[in-house]
């Protein structure tokens, strides 16, 4: 059924489309709607009825994908896709700190204000990914995120420079600032980064969002983390120590969870632990989702070892759709990317391998996992509308 909608949906846009490139001066009949604009490289494209975004916007949810900003632009297909589906995005690496400033006290901010045109042509809010991480630090300030040749004054004062001068170039740009992303191991302890060892504890992380606050009080400020979605030692720690972030007023507004599923493993209590911090009068969304399975060797990654693989991913997909779409604070659910090709998967667990974790395929058609998230969202209208403002606080 929605199968057949997603056609027709494609079909009008293309007839719209053609329609517009045919009539040319004709359009501007008086009263006559002004053709829009041919889709391209960094142009607003006809948002059909049916995509994940229209489909999400009925009920205030913002559906975003991770972008790989090298495909932007300069794949038609890629680029249709991102405008099209999505209303909200996350540069999947162009903020982070090694490629913002490779060389100490030299910004290039080239490709990362790339994507944020885009976004603002396209209508889509942008969440800011990410300010303070352990990984993808330049080297002139650590290799490894653990060990560092600055001494501890230092660390922090570049770590406030970081801050303040990215957050101010983008101010008024971003949605939801990832501030500081997995301080925490699974087992619940603290991750002994060049940043808790600078501060002695985790001190750095109450700095960072207060500066952050200051250098743009508009945008939401998020913790983000991996496998806060399985109630554990993880995610208590993190819970207790937001919390505590909380009650010292420090200006954090929600928690994101990654939500990097697999197939291997049971489905998470995500409503649950979606539910239980944001009871702590935080908002929370899903940041990174994927559903990774076992696959065949290279050169066939994204193939499923076990044909049947497909129906737990279209189920692990479903019920982290749903549990979002259950809590009114969950503001914003976000794929890793869209397409097999350009995800992180195959890359990082090829041993066994895994991969076919995402709702596009190698040649970007969608999958049924993708058939299977937009009928949820049409048939979503009764779920508690959600407000996420935006840019920054409602
Ligand atoms: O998808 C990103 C990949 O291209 C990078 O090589 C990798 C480096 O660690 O980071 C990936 O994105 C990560 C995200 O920034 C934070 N959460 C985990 C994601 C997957 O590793």
């Amino acid at each position: 059924m929605l199968r057949s909608a997603l056609s027709i949906g494609l079909v009008s846009a293309t007839v719209l489309l053609s329609g517009a490139a045919l009539t040319g001066s004709a359009s501007a009949e008086p009263g006559a709607a002004p053709a829009p604009p041919p889709p391209g490289p960094g142009h607003s494209a006809p948002v059909p009825a049916d995509s994940l975004r229209a489909l999400g916007d009925r009920i205030g949810l913002r559906i975003g994908t991770a972008v790989n900003t090298d495909e932007l632009g300069s794949n038609a297909e890629y680029t249709r896709i991102t405008a099209e589906q999505f209303s909200s995005v996350t540069p999947e690496n162009v903020m982070k700190w090694q490629l913002v400033e490779p060389n100490r006290g030299t910004y290039d901010w080239a490709a990362a204000d790339r994507l944020v045109s885009f976004a603002k042509k396209n209508k889509q809010l942008v969440r800011g990914h990410t300010l303070v991480w352990h990984n993808q630090l330049p080297t002139w300030l650590s290799s490894d995120g653990f060990t560092t040749t600055l001494s501890n004054n230092e660390v922090k004062a570049v770590l406030k420079k970081h801050i303040q001068d990215q957050v101010k170039h983008f101010k008024g740009d971003i949605w939801q600032w990832d501030v500081v992303n997995e301080a925490f191991d699974d087992d619940g302890k603290p991750r002994e980064t060049i940043w808790y060892k600078a501060w002695g504890g985790l001190g750095y992380i109450a700095d960072a969002f207060r500066w952050a606050h200051e250098a743009d009080p508009k945008a939401l400020l998020f913790y983000n983390d991996y496998n806060l979605e399985f109630t554990g030692p993880k995610s208590n720690a993190v819970y207790d120590f937001v919390k505590t972030l909380k009650a010292q007023r420090v200006p954090i507004d929600g928690v994101g969870f990654q939500g990097h599923l697999d197939t291997q493993y049971g489905f998470p209590d995500l409503q649950n632990n979606l539910q239980r911090f944001a009871d702590l009068g935080l908002k929370v969304a899903e940041t990174e989702v994927d559903v990774r399975t076992f696959t065949e060797a290279a050169p066939n990654v994204n193939t499923p070892t076990n044909p049947l693989a497909v129906y737990a991913q279209e189920s692990y997909w479903s019920r982290a759709l749903k549990a979002c779409l259950a809590v009114r604070e969950c503001i914003s659910f976000t794929p890793w990317g869209f397409g097999d090709t350009y995800s992180w998967i195959p890359g990082w667990f090829a041993d066994p391998q895994e991969g076919a974790a995402l709702l596009y395929d190698a040649d970007l058609k969608p999958k049924s996992q993708y058939y299977v998230i937009q009928q949820d969202l049409a048939l979503a209208a009764g779920a508690p509308r959600r407000d996420g403002g935006g840019p920054g606080r409602p």
